[in-house]
Protein backbone atom coordinates (compact mmCIF):
# COMPACT_ATOMS: atom_id res chain seq x y z
CA UNK A 1 0.00 0.00 0.00
CA UNK A 2 1.26 3.22 -1.06
CA UNK A 3 1.13 5.11 2.50
CA UNK A 4 2.51 2.36 4.44
CA UNK A 5 5.17 2.24 2.09
CA UNK A 6 5.89 5.31 2.24
CA UNK A 7 5.70 5.25 5.94
CA UNK A 8 8.25 2.92 6.20
CA UNK A 9 11.08 4.58 3.89
CA UNK A 10 10.33 7.44 6.27
CA UNK A 11 11.06 5.70 9.44
CA UNK A 12 14.61 4.56 9.75
CA UNK A 13 15.74 7.87 8.89
CA UNK A 14 13.17 9.69 11.64
CA UNK A 15 14.77 7.39 14.37
CA UNK A 16 18.02 7.96 13.13
CA UNK A 17 17.09 11.91 13.92
CA UNK A 18 15.54 11.88 16.98
CA UNK A 19 18.70 9.23 18.16
CA UNK A 20 21.20 11.91 17.12
CA UNK A 21 19.48 14.81 18.81
CA UNK A 22 19.15 12.89 22.22
CA UNK A 23 22.63 11.49 21.91
CA UNK A 24 24.34 15.19 21.03
CA UNK A 25 21.87 17.44 22.64
CA UNK A 26 20.12 15.18 25.48
CA UNK A 27 21.31 17.12 28.90
CA UNK A 28 20.36 20.40 26.81
CA UNK A 29 17.47 22.70 29.06
CA UNK A 30 14.82 23.70 26.60
CA UNK A 31 11.97 24.90 29.75
CA UNK A 32 11.41 25.58 33.20
CA UNK A 33 8.55 24.24 35.54
CA UNK A 34 7.49 26.83 37.98
CA UNK A 35 4.58 26.20 40.67
CA UNK A 36 1.73 28.20 38.91
CA UNK A 37 1.89 25.45 36.37
CA UNK A 38 2.08 22.24 38.46
CA UNK A 39 -0.72 23.71 40.04
CA UNK A 40 -2.24 25.25 36.69
CA UNK A 41 -2.64 21.96 34.32
CA UNK A 42 0.86 22.18 33.36
CA UNK A 43 -0.53 24.79 31.31
CA UNK A 44 2.59 25.44 28.64
CA UNK A 45 5.28 23.12 30.02
CA UNK A 46 7.31 21.74 26.88
CA UNK A 47 7.18 18.02 27.47
CA UNK A 48 5.66 16.15 24.98
CA UNK A 49 6.62 15.42 21.57
CA UNK A 50 4.24 15.40 18.43
CA UNK A 51 5.15 16.15 14.86
CA UNK A 52 1.38 15.99 13.16
CA UNK A 53 0.63 19.50 13.96
CA UNK A 54 1.20 22.45 16.14
CA UNK A 55 -0.85 25.01 17.69
CA UNK A 56 0.72 28.74 17.50
CA UNK A 57 -0.84 30.73 20.40
CA UNK A 58 -1.01 33.69 16.99
CA UNK A 59 -1.93 31.04 14.24
CA UNK A 60 -3.62 28.06 15.13
CA UNK A 61 -3.24 25.16 14.23
CA UNK A 62 -1.06 24.01 11.48
CA UNK A 63 -1.14 20.77 10.13
CA UNK A 64 2.83 19.32 9.04
CA UNK A 65 3.86 22.98 8.15
CA UNK A 66 0.52 23.91 6.71
CA UNK A 67 -1.81 26.49 8.59
CA UNK A 68 -5.43 24.72 8.46
CA UNK A 69 -7.27 27.77 6.49
CA UNK A 70 -4.98 26.58 3.52
CA UNK A 71 -5.92 22.59 3.94
CA UNK A 72 -9.88 23.39 3.95
CA UNK A 73 -10.48 22.43 0.35
CA UNK A 74 -8.82 19.04 1.35
CA UNK A 75 -10.68 15.78 1.97
CA UNK A 76 -9.94 13.92 5.57
CA UNK A 77 -8.64 11.43 3.70
CA UNK A 78 -5.85 13.51 2.39
CA UNK A 79 -5.19 15.10 6.04
CA UNK A 80 -4.46 11.92 7.73
CA UNK A 81 -1.79 10.52 5.12
CA UNK A 82 -0.18 13.92 5.79
CA UNK A 83 -0.36 13.52 9.27
CA UNK A 84 1.17 10.65 9.07
CA UNK A 85 3.60 11.41 6.13
CA UNK A 86 4.25 15.30 6.36
CA UNK A 87 2.96 14.81 2.54
CA UNK A 88 -0.23 15.08 0.62
CA UNK A 89 -0.76 12.72 -1.43
CA UNK A 90 -0.94 12.51 -4.90
CA UNK A 91 -4.00 11.03 -6.93
CA UNK A 92 -2.89 7.61 -6.75
CA UNK A 93 -1.44 7.56 -3.30
CA UNK A 94 -4.73 9.11 -2.07
CA UNK A 95 -7.11 6.75 -4.39
CA UNK A 96 -5.05 3.57 -2.96
CA UNK A 97 -5.92 5.12 0.75
CA UNK A 98 -9.36 5.21 0.07
CA UNK A 99 -9.80 2.04 -1.63
CA UNK A 100 -8.21 0.50 1.51
CA UNK A 101 -10.78 2.48 3.74
CA UNK A 102 -13.62 0.83 1.74
CA UNK A 103 -12.44 -2.69 1.94
CA UNK A 104 -12.34 -2.58 5.94
CA UNK A 105 -15.47 -1.07 6.11
CA UNK A 106 -17.25 -4.17 7.27
CA UNK A 107 -18.48 -3.45 11.01
CA UNK A 108 -18.25 -6.83 13.49
CA UNK A 109 -21.63 -8.15 13.67
CA UNK A 110 -21.62 -8.28 17.84
CA UNK A 111 -20.82 -3.84 17.61
CA UNK A 112 -24.62 -3.61 16.02
CA UNK A 113 -25.98 -6.30 19.02
CA UNK A 114 -23.63 -3.98 21.81
CA UNK A 115 -25.15 -0.79 20.95
CA UNK A 116 -28.41 -2.09 20.42
CA UNK A 117 -28.50 -3.36 23.73
CA UNK A 118 -27.66 0.14 25.27
CA UNK A 119 -30.52 1.84 26.86
CA UNK A 120 -31.78 4.56 24.39
CA UNK A 121 -31.03 7.63 26.68
CA UNK A 122 -27.47 6.45 26.73
CA UNK A 123 -25.64 9.26 25.70
CA UNK A 124 -24.24 9.01 21.99
CA UNK A 125 -20.59 9.18 23.15
CA UNK A 126 -20.78 6.04 25.12
CA UNK A 127 -22.56 4.33 22.14
CA UNK A 128 -19.74 5.24 20.45
CA UNK A 129 -16.65 4.47 22.96
CA UNK A 130 -18.65 1.17 23.80
CA UNK A 131 -18.35 0.12 20.00
CA UNK A 132 -14.65 1.50 19.89
CA UNK A 133 -14.04 -0.74 23.15
CA UNK A 134 -15.67 -3.77 22.24
CA UNK A 135 -13.92 -4.31 18.77
CA UNK A 136 -10.52 -4.42 20.59
CA UNK A 137 -10.76 -8.20 20.18
CA UNK A 138 -9.76 -6.95 16.75
CA UNK A 139 -6.65 -5.36 17.38
CA UNK A 140 -3.79 -6.50 14.65
CA UNK A 141 -1.28 -4.77 17.15
CA UNK A 142 -2.66 -7.07 20.36
CA UNK A 143 -2.14 -10.19 18.27
CA UNK A 144 1.40 -9.11 17.25
CA UNK A 145 2.32 -8.32 20.48
CA UNK A 146 1.54 -11.15 22.21
CA UNK A 147 3.34 -13.19 19.24
CA UNK A 148 6.42 -11.61 20.36
CA UNK A 149 6.65 -9.04 17.72
CA UNK A 150 10.19 -7.46 17.70
CA UNK A 151 9.29 -3.51 19.34
CA UNK A 152 10.66 -1.90 15.53
CA UNK A 153 7.93 -3.39 13.65
CA UNK A 154 5.24 -2.92 16.21
CA UNK A 155 4.09 0.11 14.36
CA UNK A 156 2.81 -2.02 11.14
CA UNK A 157 0.11 -3.40 13.17
CA UNK A 158 -0.78 -0.26 14.60
CA UNK A 159 -1.50 1.11 11.03
CA UNK A 160 -3.70 -1.61 10.18
CA UNK A 161 -5.81 -1.03 13.56
CA UNK A 162 -6.12 2.66 12.31
CA UNK A 163 -6.83 1.72 8.85
CA UNK A 164 -9.80 -0.24 10.48
CA UNK A 165 -10.94 1.60 12.73
CA UNK A 166 -11.14 5.10 10.68
CA UNK A 167 -12.89 2.75 7.99
CA UNK A 168 -15.44 1.59 10.20
CA UNK A 169 -15.68 4.31 12.58
CA UNK A 170 -18.47 6.64 10.53
CA UNK A 171 -20.71 3.66 9.90
CA UNK A 172 -20.90 2.96 13.27
CA UNK A 173 -20.96 6.67 14.16
CA UNK A 174 -24.11 6.95 12.09
CA UNK A 175 -25.95 4.35 13.16
CA UNK A 176 -25.71 5.56 16.54
CA UNK A 177 -26.86 8.92 15.02
CA UNK A 178 -29.88 6.98 13.37
CA UNK A 179 -31.24 4.62 16.28
CA UNK A 180 -30.39 7.39 18.72
CA UNK A 181 -32.85 9.96 17.06
CA UNK A 182 -35.03 7.20 15.64
CA UNK A 183 -34.03 8.47 12.18
CA UNK A 184 -35.20 4.61 10.64
CA UNK A 185 -33.17 1.85 9.43
CA UNK A 186 -29.56 1.88 9.26
CA UNK A 187 -28.32 2.83 5.24
CA UNK A 188 -25.90 1.33 3.14
CA UNK A 189 -22.46 2.79 2.28
CA UNK A 190 -22.20 4.41 -1.17
CA UNK A 191 -18.45 2.96 -2.11
CA UNK A 192 -18.40 5.35 -4.64
CA UNK A 193 -18.10 8.39 -2.44
CA UNK A 194 -15.06 9.33 -0.29
CA UNK A 195 -15.14 8.64 3.38
CA UNK A 196 -17.01 12.24 4.42
CA UNK A 197 -19.37 12.28 1.91
CA UNK A 198 -20.18 8.54 2.63
CA UNK A 199 -20.63 9.74 5.89
CA UNK A 200 -22.92 12.40 5.64
CA UNK A 201 -24.74 9.75 3.12
CA UNK A 202 -25.23 7.30 6.06
CA UNK A 203 -26.80 10.26 8.72
CA UNK A 204 -29.39 10.60 6.36
CA UNK A 205 -29.34 14.33 6.39
CA UNK A 206 -31.75 15.70 3.64
CA UNK A 207 -29.05 16.86 1.36
CA UNK A 208 -30.69 18.12 -1.57
CA UNK A 209 -27.67 20.93 -3.02
CA UNK A 210 -24.83 18.51 -1.58
CA UNK A 211 -23.89 21.59 1.12
CA UNK A 212 -24.30 19.23 3.89
CA UNK A 213 -21.69 16.63 2.48
CA UNK A 214 -19.17 19.67 2.05
CA UNK A 215 -19.58 20.89 5.46
CA UNK A 216 -18.61 17.28 6.47
CA UNK A 217 -16.22 17.29 4.40
CA UNK A 218 -14.68 20.74 6.72
CA UNK A 219 -15.88 19.67 9.59
CA UNK A 220 -13.70 16.19 9.13
CA UNK A 221 -10.65 18.06 8.11
CA UNK A 222 -10.60 21.08 10.62
CA UNK A 223 -10.96 18.99 13.82
CA UNK A 224 -8.90 16.29 12.91
CA UNK A 225 -5.84 16.96 15.29
CA UNK A 226 -4.67 19.87 17.67
CA UNK A 227 -1.31 18.64 18.47
CA UNK A 228 -0.63 16.72 21.57
CA UNK A 229 -1.25 17.91 24.65
CA UNK A 230 -4.71 18.63 24.89
CA UNK A 231 -6.70 16.05 26.99
CA UNK A 232 -8.00 13.87 23.80
CA UNK A 233 -4.61 13.54 22.43
CA UNK A 234 -2.85 13.32 26.23
CA UNK A 235 -5.02 10.61 27.29
CA UNK A 236 -4.72 9.02 24.19
CA UNK A 237 -0.94 8.72 23.85
CA UNK A 238 -0.58 8.11 27.63
CA UNK A 239 -2.63 4.99 27.35
CA UNK A 240 -1.14 4.21 24.31
CA UNK A 241 2.60 4.21 25.34
CA UNK A 242 2.06 1.08 27.79
CA UNK A 243 1.97 -0.56 24.85
CA UNK A 244 -1.87 -0.61 24.74
CA UNK A 245 -3.81 -1.13 21.66
CA UNK A 246 -5.42 1.01 19.58
CA UNK A 247 -8.67 0.35 20.76
CA UNK A 248 -7.85 0.72 24.32
CA UNK A 249 -6.00 4.62 23.53
CA UNK A 250 -8.72 5.44 21.54
CA UNK A 251 -11.48 4.85 23.62
CA UNK A 252 -9.58 6.96 26.49
CA UNK A 253 -9.11 9.71 24.40
CA UNK A 254 -13.03 9.47 23.45
CA UNK A 255 -13.70 9.34 27.23
CA UNK A 256 -11.59 13.34 27.72
CA UNK A 257 -13.41 14.49 24.21
CA UNK A 258 -16.74 13.43 26.45
CA UNK A 259 -16.08 16.46 28.83
CA UNK A 260 -17.67 20.05 28.44
CA UNK A 261 -14.36 21.93 28.88
CA UNK A 262 -13.30 20.04 25.58
CA UNK A 263 -15.31 17.96 22.91
CA UNK A 264 -18.22 18.16 24.53
CA UNK A 265 -18.36 22.15 24.65
CA UNK A 266 -19.76 22.08 21.05
CA UNK A 267 -23.13 20.53 22.62
CA UNK A 268 -23.01 23.03 24.72
CA UNK A 269 -22.03 25.75 22.91
CA UNK A 270 -25.44 25.25 20.74
CA UNK A 271 -27.33 24.74 23.81
CA UNK A 272 -26.17 28.09 25.07
CA UNK A 273 -27.48 29.98 21.89
CA UNK A 274 -30.63 28.29 21.76
CA UNK A 275 -31.32 29.44 25.35
CA UNK A 276 -30.02 32.78 24.55
CA UNK A 277 -32.65 33.14 21.66
CA UNK A 278 -35.72 31.65 23.75
CA UNK A 279 -34.65 33.85 26.44
CA UNK A 280 -34.81 36.47 24.73
CA UNK A 281 -38.16 35.13 22.64
CA UNK A 282 -37.44 37.34 19.78
CA UNK A 283 -34.43 38.03 16.66
CA UNK A 284 -32.18 39.78 19.11
CA UNK A 285 -30.69 43.02 18.75
CA UNK A 286 -26.40 43.18 19.31
CA UNK A 287 -27.36 45.16 22.72
CA UNK A 288 -29.67 42.44 23.64
CA UNK A 289 -26.55 40.07 22.83
CA UNK A 290 -24.41 42.00 25.12
CA UNK A 291 -26.28 42.18 27.98
CA UNK A 292 -27.31 38.81 27.96
CA UNK A 293 -23.68 37.63 27.62
CA UNK A 294 -22.66 39.82 30.83
CA UNK A 295 -25.40 38.59 32.97
CA UNK A 296 -23.85 35.24 32.51
CA UNK A 297 -20.68 36.26 33.28
CA UNK A 298 -22.07 38.21 36.42
CA UNK A 299 -23.53 34.92 37.32
CA UNK A 300 -20.09 32.87 37.13
CA UNK A 301 -21.16 31.14 34.35
CA UNK A 302 -18.84 30.56 31.27
CA UNK A 303 -19.41 31.83 27.62
CA UNK A 304 -19.23 28.54 26.37
CA UNK A 305 -17.29 28.46 22.62
CA UNK A 306 -15.38 30.85 23.85
CA UNK A 307 -11.72 31.26 25.58
CA UNK A 308 -8.92 27.92 24.57
CA UNK A 309 -6.15 26.88 27.00
CA UNK A 310 -3.82 27.76 24.09
CA UNK A 311 -4.86 30.02 21.84
CA UNK A 312 -4.84 34.25 21.95
CA UNK A 313 -6.40 34.31 18.49
CA UNK A 314 -9.67 33.87 17.04
CA UNK A 315 -9.34 29.76 16.13
CA UNK A 316 -8.95 29.72 12.18
CA UNK A 317 -11.43 26.70 12.44
CA UNK A 318 -13.93 29.27 13.89
CA UNK A 319 -13.10 31.29 10.70
CA UNK A 320 -13.42 28.51 8.29
CA UNK A 321 -17.08 27.86 9.75
CA UNK A 322 -18.02 31.11 9.46
CA UNK A 323 -16.78 31.72 6.03
CA UNK A 324 -19.22 28.55 5.15
CA UNK A 325 -21.59 29.98 7.01
CA UNK A 326 -21.75 33.27 5.17
CA UNK A 327 -21.86 31.16 2.01
CA UNK A 328 -24.26 28.60 2.62
CA UNK A 329 -26.74 30.46 5.52
CA UNK A 330 -25.86 33.81 5.88
CA UNK A 331 -29.34 34.47 6.40
CA UNK A 332 -30.21 31.70 9.06
CA UNK A 333 -31.07 33.31 12.70
CA UNK A 334 -28.78 30.90 14.85
CA UNK A 335 -26.20 31.78 12.71
CA UNK A 336 -26.68 35.35 12.78
CA UNK A 337 -26.26 35.04 16.72
CA UNK A 338 -23.10 33.38 16.30
CA UNK A 339 -21.73 36.46 14.28
CA UNK A 340 -23.44 38.74 17.10
CA UNK A 341 -22.13 36.88 19.79
CA UNK A 342 -18.21 37.14 18.15
CA UNK A 343 -19.04 40.97 17.54
CA UNK A 344 -19.76 41.40 21.19
CA UNK A 345 -17.97 39.06 23.47
CA UNK A 346 -14.57 39.49 22.78
CA UNK A 347 -14.66 43.07 23.99
CA UNK A 348 -16.18 41.89 27.26
CA UNK A 349 -14.23 38.99 28.45
CA UNK A 350 -11.45 41.50 27.65
CA UNK A 351 -12.62 43.61 29.90
CA UNK A 352 -13.55 41.27 32.85
CA UNK A 353 -9.67 41.05 32.62
CA UNK A 354 -9.40 37.09 33.97
CA UNK A 355 -9.77 35.18 30.38
CA UNK A 356 -6.81 34.62 29.04
CA UNK A 357 -8.09 34.32 25.06
CA UNK A 358 -11.29 36.61 24.86
CA UNK A 359 -11.75 35.20 21.38
CA UNK A 360 -14.19 32.40 19.63
CA UNK A 361 -12.93 28.54 19.64
CA UNK A 362 -13.98 25.76 17.11
CA UNK A 363 -16.94 25.09 18.56
CA UNK A 364 -18.45 28.26 18.66
CA UNK A 365 -19.60 27.97 15.07
CA UNK A 366 -19.47 24.59 14.13
CA UNK A 367 -23.24 23.65 15.94
CA UNK A 368 -24.83 26.31 14.28
CA UNK A 369 -24.25 24.97 10.60
CA UNK A 370 -25.21 21.77 11.50
CA UNK A 371 -28.39 23.14 13.15
CA UNK A 372 -29.27 25.06 9.90
CA UNK A 373 -29.37 21.17 7.40
CA UNK A 374 -31.61 19.74 10.79
CA UNK A 375 -28.92 18.16 12.84
CA UNK A 376 -30.58 19.38 16.11
CA UNK A 377 -29.75 16.82 18.24
CA UNK A 378 -26.98 18.21 19.84
CA UNK A 379 -25.68 15.29 22.41
CA UNK A 380 -24.86 14.30 18.98
CA UNK A 381 -22.12 16.53 17.71
CA UNK A 382 -19.19 15.33 20.31
CA UNK A 383 -19.59 12.37 18.53
CA UNK A 384 -18.58 14.11 15.06
CA UNK A 385 -15.86 15.67 16.48
CA UNK A 386 -14.57 12.26 17.66
CA UNK A 387 -14.86 10.94 13.51
CA UNK A 388 -13.01 13.56 13.32
CA UNK A 389 -10.72 13.47 16.03
CA UNK A 390 -9.81 9.56 15.58
CA UNK A 391 -8.16 10.61 12.35
CA UNK A 392 -4.95 12.91 14.23
CA UNK A 393 -5.33 10.12 17.51
CA UNK A 394 -4.62 7.21 15.10
CA UNK A 395 -2.07 9.15 13.26
CA UNK A 396 0.01 10.15 16.29
CA UNK A 397 -0.18 6.62 17.87
CA UNK A 398 1.24 4.90 14.53
CA UNK A 399 3.99 7.59 14.83
CA UNK A 400 4.76 7.02 18.07
CA UNK A 401 5.04 3.21 17.88
CA UNK A 402 7.48 3.84 14.92
CA UNK A 403 9.36 5.96 16.85
CA UNK A 404 9.06 3.37 19.44
CA UNK A 405 8.03 5.60 22.09
CA UNK A 406 8.64 4.95 25.34
CA UNK A 407 6.08 4.91 28.32
CA UNK A 408 4.43 8.04 29.49
CA UNK A 409 5.49 8.54 32.72
CA UNK A 410 5.78 12.10 34.63
CA UNK A 411 6.99 12.88 38.04
CA UNK A 412 4.17 13.97 40.35
CA UNK A 413 5.30 15.91 43.63
CA UNK A 414 3.82 17.03 46.87
CA UNK A 415 2.12 19.75 48.23
CA UNK A 416 5.19 19.15 50.58
CA UNK A 417 7.60 19.12 48.40
CA UNK A 418 6.50 22.15 46.25
CA UNK A 419 6.08 24.21 50.36
CA UNK A 420 9.96 23.17 50.86
CA UNK A 421 10.90 23.66 47.25
CA UNK A 422 10.02 27.23 48.03
CA UNK A 423 10.97 27.85 51.45
CA UNK A 424 14.38 26.12 50.82
CA UNK A 425 16.42 28.37 53.55
CA UNK A 426 13.87 27.72 56.31
CA UNK A 427 13.57 23.75 55.69
CA UNK A 428 17.70 24.18 55.75
CA UNK A 429 17.56 26.21 58.89
CA UNK A 430 15.19 23.07 60.36
CA UNK A 431 17.22 20.29 59.21
CA UNK A 432 20.30 22.24 60.95
CA UNK A 433 18.15 22.26 64.55
N1 LIG B 1 -16.31 32.45 29.78
C1 LIG B 1 -16.17 32.83 31.07
N2 LIG B 1 -15.05 32.66 31.78
C2 LIG B 1 -14.03 32.06 31.16
C3 LIG B 1 -14.08 31.66 29.81
C4 LIG B 1 -15.29 31.86 29.12
N3 LIG B 1 -15.46 31.48 27.86
N4 LIG B 1 -12.89 31.13 29.45
C5 LIG B 1 -12.12 31.18 30.55
N5 LIG B 1 -12.80 31.73 31.59
C6 LIG B 1 -12.34 31.91 32.95
C7 LIG B 1 -11.90 30.58 33.53
O1 LIG B 1 -13.02 29.84 34.01
C8 LIG B 1 -10.95 31.02 34.60
O2 LIG B 1 -11.72 31.48 35.70
P1 LIG B 1 -11.26 31.16 37.23
O3 LIG B 1 -9.90 31.79 37.35
O4 LIG B 1 -12.32 31.82 38.04
O5 LIG B 1 -11.23 29.67 37.37
C9 LIG B 1 -10.27 32.23 33.97
O6 LIG B 1 -11.16 32.71 32.96
C10 LIG B 1 -8.92 31.94 33.34
O7 LIG B 1 -9.06 30.88 32.42
P2 LIG B 1 -8.08 30.75 31.16
O8 LIG B 1 -6.71 30.52 31.68
O9 LIG B 1 -8.32 31.87 30.24
O10 LIG B 1 -8.65 29.44 30.45
P3 LIG B 1 -8.25 27.93 30.70
O11 LIG B 1 -7.01 27.63 29.93
O12 LIG B 1 -8.24 27.60 32.16
O13 LIG B 1 -9.48 27.18 30.06
C11 LIG B 1 -11.15 26.75 28.45
C12 LIG B 1 -9.68 27.12 28.68
C13 LIG B 1 -11.37 26.43 26.96
C14 LIG B 1 -11.48 25.47 29.25
C15 LIG B 1 -12.04 27.92 28.92
O14 LIG B 1 -11.73 29.05 28.14
C16 LIG B 1 -13.53 27.64 28.87
O15 LIG B 1 -14.07 27.07 29.82
N6 LIG B 1 -14.21 28.03 27.74
C17 LIG B 1 -15.60 27.72 27.55
C18 LIG B 1 -15.78 26.26 27.15
C19 LIG B 1 -15.28 26.00 25.74
O16 LIG B 1 -15.60 26.73 24.82
N7 LIG B 1 -14.49 24.91 25.55
C20 LIG B 1 -14.03 24.47 24.23
C21 LIG B 1 -12.53 24.44 24.11
C22 LIG B 1 -12.10 23.90 22.79
C23 LIG B 1 -11.72 22.45 22.90
O17 LIG B 1 -10.77 22.11 23.65
O18 LIG B 1 -12.33 21.63 22.25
Amino acid sequence: MILKDKLAAQIPKLREEAKNIVSKNGSAVIGEVTVEQIYGGMRGIKGLMCDTSEVGLDTGLIIRGIPILELTDKLPEEIFYLLLTGELPDHEGLVDLQNELKRRMDVPFYVWNVINGLPMETHPMVMLNTAVLVMENESFFKKRYEEGMPKDHLWEPMFWDALNLLARIPVIAAYIYRRKFNKGPRINSDFSLDWASNYARLLGINDPDGSFAKLMKLYLVLHSDHEGGNVSAMATQTVGSALSDMYFAISAGLNGLAGPLHGLANQECLRFILKLRDDIGHPPSDEEVKNYAINLLNNKKVISGYGHAVLRVTDPRFTAFCDFGEQVMKDDEIFRIVRQLYKVVPPILTEQGKVKDPWPNVDAASGALLFHYGMTEFEYYTVLFSVSRIIGLAAQLVINRAMMAPIIRPKSVTTKFVKNAVTPKKEEKKVAK
